[in-house]
């Protein structure tokens, strides 16, 4: 892992480059802002200067570019931005640098939505917060909401215009009133910003395939095909199915770098207007209210011939700078990486290098949901252990957004050494995974669909709702209620980890309710291609409205969850920040793990991945309990005696310590 850390002669010339911005930046800052938070934004400024002026200088100064004159337009552009923030957003600004753990908290939950699917558009959303507010929901993501090309255009991944929400969607003046609407209710925003590549029909993609040379070094076009077979040596594919390869010949323009959909060209973030161009959709979207900008593709940003063009150190140079830039501009956004990486790779997203150097503030846990489903099919809990025990931890000040579901595919990334680690043959078992999810393996419950097949490496990747892999399609098409209630237990219990370990607990839209595979999926056109649809259904509000019928499937998962997210905000414990330490509980097919927080009770998390009634001993699974074992949260059935915690078939607990060490000494 290279080191980030700058050289003394790099700190020198940005301390000297700072000096000489400041008094400019003072004069601007404090005229326009008054003395109070004109002084705060330069007490930001000098606060991020290294993490902005280090990797600018790594990126983009050339002979012609000098660090100084760089630095002067890009804080030139962020102290405009601050200047223009709206009062209410700089106020939630200053309440999250006195509290910059906001997004740490135990009250935080997730919820992931189209806006379209979900309530037909942004102000549909605004009517339904209600009913997020049931679930207990706090912070809402809502998928690519910027106007996007038309036809197939990746789910929102294909922008055409960075200013704009999509007009099916509503305006800036909607997402603005959703933001302020959220914000009264203490709830945040997140946005997807796809930074990787444009739509094909974006001005600067057409200004390019028009000829303008500026234009042209905004992508990756090459001539011919010598460069392309050069990268494509090294290169994954990532749709190899439905787009092979990772360039695209346009006729009278050359061979376009297209790592996703041939309509997805790649920007070239070596050239710095790139930088300066996505800078101010940042800025811009951050004064709208945004509070979390998801990063879509983060990896793919830096390609160099000969790798495969992932991960690569320049990547985290950039979303450093840009993390310094918002961090002086408006401090109280956060960043969110999605990175579908390598656990060792994953972290430095957050910021782990050899160094902590202040990069996103969250990122997901994929491992964590790779291995929830690889446990769920085997029933045993011993690869989970060893690759999640192995990963490390997320630096304290950001955290893991945790998730069962969302909307893309699920890829086996079980590393090799983790699988041989675990007793288990990695290519074998990343087969068996896939053959169980798609429904194929003897005696599987789920009912899954294979997403890009790749017969070079041999991945399957699965497409399916969460209800879907865990069994109730299959068990309400049989009309089998012992099925029914086991596919129900299966989903609390998944998710009763995914709220419990550490970090954001994301919803996928849709599993509150356990709604199955969207048997439609395929009848818009622009979507029959993609079998990703098939778990993007549309929200269906005559089963939400059963919501709180416990004798109804709907009604059992959408009040287990709502539970689940009203005990996990009363926990300290759960908190995010910390370390979820993993157990070994006795038996393997239970998943236990102990969160700690200095002022509250440990919380033990027990989860079972099991078909039959498990009892698992208490000085495995609660060591060092000394007072009474409480369950703050359990499924129904569970039960703590003397000697074990006994836990049904899938069934789940979140146990603490009733008396803490002070009380008792
Ligand atoms: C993301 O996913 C989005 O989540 C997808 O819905 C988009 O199709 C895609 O970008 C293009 O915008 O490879 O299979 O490491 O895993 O960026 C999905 C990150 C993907 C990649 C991820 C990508």
């Amino acid at each position: 892992m290279p080191d980030q850390t700058p050289s003394p002669e790099t700190r020198t010339r940005a301390r000297a480059v700072l000096d000489a911005l400041l008094p400019g930046v003072r004069d601007r800052a404090v005229d326009a802002l008054g003395p109070v938070e004109g002084e705060g934004l330069v007490a930001r400024l000098e606060h991020h200067h290294l993490d902005l002026l280090g990797p600018l200088e790594g990126l983009y100064v050339t002979d012609d570019v000098t660090l100084a004159a760089l630095a002067g337009r890009l804080v030139g552009r962020v102290i405009e931005a601050a200047i223009d923030r709206p009062v209410a957003l700089r106020a939630l600004d200053r309440r999250r640098e006195v509290d910059p753990g906001w997004f740490q908290r135990a009250r935080m939950v997730g919820y992931v939505a189209y806006a379209d699917r979900f309530a037909g558009d942004l102000s549909g959303v605004r009517q339904r917060l209600d009913y997020l507010a049931e679930l207990g929901v706090t912070y809402l993501h809502l998928m690519p909401l910027l106007a996007p090309r038309e036809g197939d255009n990746d789910g929102g991944y294909a922008v055409v215009d960075y200013d704009a929400v999509d007009p099916r969607l509503g305006t800036m003046a909607d997402l603005e009133q959703l933001a302020a609407d959220l914000h009264d209710r203490g709830m945040s925003l997140c946005v997807d910003l796809v930074l990787n590549h444009t739509a094909a029909e974006h001005p600067w993609a057409l200004s390019a395939a028009a000829g303008d040379p500026a234009y042209r070094s905004f992508y990756r076009i090459f001539p011919d095909r010598t460069e392309p077979d050069r990268y494509e040596r090294t290169l994954p594919e990532v749709f190899p199915d439905t787009a092979p390869g990772s360039f695209t010949h346009v006729e009278g323009v050359g061979w376009v770098w297209t790592t996703f959909n041939s309509f997805q060209w790649d920007l070239d973030w070596s050239n710095v207007e790139v930088f300066a161009a996505m800078l101010d959709t940042v800025l811009a979207l951050a004064d709208h209210g945004v509070d979390v900008l998801r990063l879509d593709a983060a990896p793919f940003l830096w390609k160099r011939a000969g790798t495969d063009c992932q991960n690569r150190p320049e990547v985290h140079l950039i979303l450093r700078a840009l993390r310094a830039l918002v961090g002086v501009a408006a401090p109280g956004v956060a960043f969110k990486a999605e990175a579908i990486v390598a656990p060792q790779q994953l972290v430095q997203y957050l910021g782990a290098h050899e160094r902590f150097h202040p990069e996103c503030d969250l990122a997901y846990n994929n491992q964590l949901m790779v291995l929830l489903w690889s446990s769920l099919a085997t029933r045993d809990t011993t690869l989970a252990r060893v690759a999640l025990g192995r990963m490390r931890s997320a630096p304290t000040s950001t955290a893991w957004v945790t998730y069962l579901r969302c909307h893309d595919d699920i890829g086996w990334a079980v590393s090799d050494e983790d699988a041989w680690a675990s007793g288990l043959d990695p290519a074998a078992h990343r087969a068996f995974l896939s053959d169980f999810y798609a429904g194929v393996h003897p005696g599987s419950f789920a009912r899954g669909a294979v997403f890009q097949a790749n017969p070079r490496t041999g991945d399957r990747r699965i497409s399916g709702s969460a209800a879907s892999l865990c069994g109730l399609e299959a068990a309400l098409a049989a009309g089998d209620t012992v099925q029914t209630d086991a596919a129900v237990a299966r989903l609390l219990m998944m998710y009763s980890v995914v709220y419990s370990y550490s970090g954001i607990p994301l919803l996928y839209m849709g599993d509150e309710l356990a709604l199955r595979n969207d048997p439609r999926w395929a009848d818009d056109p622009a979507h029959a291609g993609d079998n990703r649809w098939l778990h993007r259904p549309p929200m269906d509000w005559a089963t939400a409205d059963r919501r709180t019928d416990v004798g109804t499937v709907e009604g059992t998962v959408f009040t287990g969850l709502a539970e689940m997210a009203r005990v996990r905000a009363g926990q300290l414990a759960l908190r995010a920040g910390d370390r979820a330490e993993l157990l070994d509980t006795g038996d393997d097919r239970v998943l236990g793990y102990v969160r700690r927080h200095p002022r509250g009770p440990r919380l033990v998390a027990l989860a079972a991945f099991s078909d039959d009634a498990v009892a698992v001993p208490r000085h495995r699974c609660l060591p060092g309990f000394v007072g009474d074992a409480h369950a703050v949260l359990a499924s129904p059935g569970v039960r703590i005696d003397d000697h074990d915690v006994h836990l049904p078939a899938w069934g789940y607990a979140w146990v603490v310590e009733t008396s803490d060490g002070l009380t008792r000494r």
